[in-house]
């Protein structure tokens, strides 16, 4: 499919990457060899063979157990070049991670080594592919909000490296508002912010996101499909969508590609980008992502041009590297 092979020699960007989510299972055995610890698995098979996934909650919970591997600076350098490695393969010019302090600290891993090792590898990145990034300190929406208050002071004395803020975890149940304090505390600090909404909640979480976290982005938000006048507002406001397709289909978004809701928003012209999310879990990297979409929906090469474009502009990049990468 010439259409497919376009999606994947255009330079693009990758806005929705959670790093603890490009965990592979033979790294996951590996690392759980390096520090003599047992997976609950016997073998990377198995590990796999695990991916089967009903709804969000019964990923998150074979991703934070994945997690536990990660323990040093070298584990965090490691999982971040191996993820790199395939952001280069798939012509990702720059790259915006998420990264789960809250996972980490509360296992005695320093924050310092989590971020030390994950800046290690994109600084490395960026001199030899010239990929250039951005750091999103995400927080976990199933824990409090004085939680997440705390997770910010222990984020202070590396807040130069952060280069924003995210929302995520399970989603049901712990609606954008309950974060207001905290966003608005990270927004005076001058960090643009992001939330996962409306991936399996309703689209007043979208609206909640926009309105009472102000945030920059919505990941995902495919749920706003089911709210016409919401529609209506992403597309007027222009505000970028990090829609996962294949995430949606592993978790059960939809049924399958056929039935995702991607080319409608294009159509409806929104600002939807393709990323990988949990690639490691989820099937695939970003051009399989736009392969999948490309065979299932029948995208055209304005469509996938459209994406591709839309990625490199809803980014956090400076004027004259986005002008450069356009
Ligand atoms: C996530 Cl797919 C997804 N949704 C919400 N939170 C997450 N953390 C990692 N992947
Ligand atoms: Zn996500």
């Amino acid at each position: 499919n010439p259409v497919a092979t376009l999606a994947c020699l255009l330079p693009k960007a990758e806005l929705h990457l959670h790093i603890e989510g490009t965990l592979e299972p033979e790294l996951a055995f590996r690392l759980a060899q390096r520090h003599g610890v047992t997976l609950p698995w016997p073998d990377v098979e198995a590990l796999r063979a695990a991916y089967n996934f009903s709804d969000l909650q019964s990923f998150l919970d074979l991703y934070y157990a994945g997690a536990n591997v990660l323990r040093t600076e070298a584990d965090f350098y490691d999982l971040t070049r191996a993820y790199l490695e395939h952001a280069h393969a798939d012509n990702l010019r720059h790259v915006e991670i998420f990264f789960d302090p809250q996972t980490h600290t509360e296992r005695g891993v320093a924050f310092e080594d989590v971020l030390g090792g994950i800046r290690r590898a994109l600084l490395e990145a960026e001199r030899e592919w010239g990929i250039s990034f951005r750091v999103i300190m995400s927080f976990l929406r199933h824990l409090s909000e004085a939680d997440a208050l705390a997770t910010l002071d222990e984020a202070r004395p590396y807040l130069h490296r952060i280069d924003g803020i995210g929302l995520d975890s399970s989603e049901m149940g712990h609606p954008p508002s309950k974060f207001a304090r905290v966003f608005a505390e990270c927004r005076e600090l001058g960090l643009p912010v992001v939330a996962h909404a409306g991936e399996e909640g309703p689209p007043e979480y979208i609206e909640e996101a926009l309105d009472i976290l102000r945030v920059k982005r919505i990941d995902h938000g495919v749920r706003a499909l089911e709210s016409d006048a919401l529609m209506t507002r992403l597309a007027n406001e222009q505000i970028p969508l990090t829609v996962c397709p294949l995430s949606n289909v592993k978790l059960k978004v939809y049924d399958d590609m056929t039935a995702h809701g991607l080319r409608k928003m294009l159509a409806r012209d929104i600002k939807v980008t393709i990323n990988s999310d949990d690639p490691a879990y989820f099937g695939g990297y970003v051009n399989d992502n736009f392969i999948a979409c490309i065979d299932a929906l029948d995208l055209t090469a304005d469509e996938v041009i459209k994406l591709a474009r839309n990625s490199i502009e809803a980014s956090w990049l400076d004027n004259a590297r986005r002008d450069a990468l356009l």
